[in-house]
């Protein structure tokens, strides 16, 4: 009976001194670049993690998935995401609970709301469906959300996007690797990449603490550490890392079926399908690898929540957590190849948004590597746009204000 199986989700594998490519990070993107490089037919491929599967960013976000975003870039790349996240459950065979129950991001200013206005009209221009609504249609969507005057900032309008909503995050990074595994793929948990080798200008291999990998692709898959992989190379990158901070509460009966973000409040608030509230805040205001949580952050982020819902103020929390959130200066990604080093893939600089972006993120790099051509949908993104002067701005767009 399906119900009795106790079938390994994926193999243990011997660690072999030759992969065609080799993954760092075993999160959702570099299993979802496993997966699709399989498809495209390679699977002499690695995907290494230093911790367990799932264990850094992919396991630690608020898995929100949207694709509200403000540059017709970002749009598009995240809307294929959603796509892709709207088909996994019965690509990968695996239920990874996705509830597109509609996103709001509220605005409590004028103008907060100019700055939804351009969102609505990129986001319609794009085909993504949002559009800007009054109080009285928010507290329609949401009955338990004050919308009353009496708040320090009352709300105006929100930024309604249906499409947008919650995922169960550790279902993806089980579903993606039970099936890049089967597909051929070798995944070493607890497995560090220490060193990569090169010579003229081309990756060569990658010393892990396991020994020695021969290879011509590496892939930077690290959210969180992406800065000291590439100093492996001697690349420097344009990223400040800095912990972002989230908690749950109690189950709750369900009443809250949007995902409500407030960027003045620095909170985003939604209820997971164990009936838990899933809350965060904007990015601690200090770089820092610590993954510990602080009592400053519960407090504030505890007040502010109570703000949009005063009757959750006899709720108890559960746990605290933190993340490490690798920031670019215009809070977009940087993914592609590195010009001056043939073989050196980057899929980093994920800052507060890299959960969303897995499917998509990790199918175009295996096309990247399959063909040798960079997507036309990746071009924005790549490490030149900072020496070229074309940032793509997505400051505006972030959850909450940093
Ligand atoms: O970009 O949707 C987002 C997000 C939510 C929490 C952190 N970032």
């Amino acid at each position: 009976m399906w119900w009795m199986r106790h079938d390994r989700m994926w193999t243990t594998r011997d660690l072999k001194g030759q992969y065609d490519v080799v993954i760092v990070g075993a999160g959702v993107h570099g299993l979802a670049t496993a997966y699709y490089l399989a498809k495209h037919g390679i699977t002499n491929v690695a995907v290494l993690d230093k911790g367990y599967l799932g264990g850094g960013a992919s396991g630690r976000n608020t898995a929100i998935i949207r694709s509200n975003y403000r540059t017709p870039e970002g749009v598009t790349f995240y809307d294929e995401s959603v796509k892709l996240y709207e088909r996994m459950s019965v690509e990968l065979g695996y239920n990874v609970f996705f509830s597109q129950q509609g996103h709001l991001s509220i605005s409590h200013t004028e103008s907060g709301i100019s700055g939804l206005r351009v969102r609505a009209e990129v986001n319609k221009l794009m085909g993504v469906d949002s559009r800007v609504i009054d109080a009285d249609e928010i507290k329609a969507l949401v009955p338990s959300i004050d919308i009353s005057k009496r708040q320090r900032y009352p709300i105006l309008a929100a930024l309604y996007h249906p499409p947008g909503g919650i995922i169960r995050h550790d279902a993806v990074v089980w579903a993606y690797a039970r099936e890049a595994d089967r597909m051929g793929i070798s995944i070493f948990p607890f497995t560090e990449a220490v060193g990569i080798g090169t010579s003229n200008g081309r990756v060569t291999s990658v010393q892990t603490n396991r020994g020695t990998i021969q290879t011509g692709t590496v892939v930077n898959a690290t959210a969180g550490w992406c800065s000291t992989v590439s100093k492996l190379v001697g690349l420097k990158l344009p990223v400040i890392t800095h912990p972002l901070q989230a908690f749950v509460t109690e189950p709750l009966t369900p009443f809250l079926d949007h995902v409500i973000v407030s960027a003045t409040l620095h909170v985003y608030v939604s209820q997971t399908d164990r009936g838990e509230l899933v809350i965060g805040s904007e990015i601690d205001p200090y770089s820092s690898y610590s993954t510990r949580s602080t009592l400053p952050f519960l407090e504030s982020t505890a007040a502010h929540t109570l703000e949009l819902f005063p009757s959750l103020r006899h709720v108890r929390v559960l746990r605290q957590w933190a993340g490490s959130c690798d920031m670019t200066p215009d809070y977009s990604p940087i993914m592609g190849e590195v010009p001056q080093l043939k073989g050196f893939i980057l899929d980093v600089g994920w800052g507060t948004y890299g959960f969303k972006a897995g499917p998509v993120a990790g199918k175009r790099i295996a096309e990247l590597i399959a063909t040798g051509k960079t997507p036309k949908i990746l071009e924005p993104f790549s490490i030149t746009r900072f020496s070229e002067d074309r940032l793509v701005g997505e400051k505006a767009a972030a959850a909450v204000s940093h």
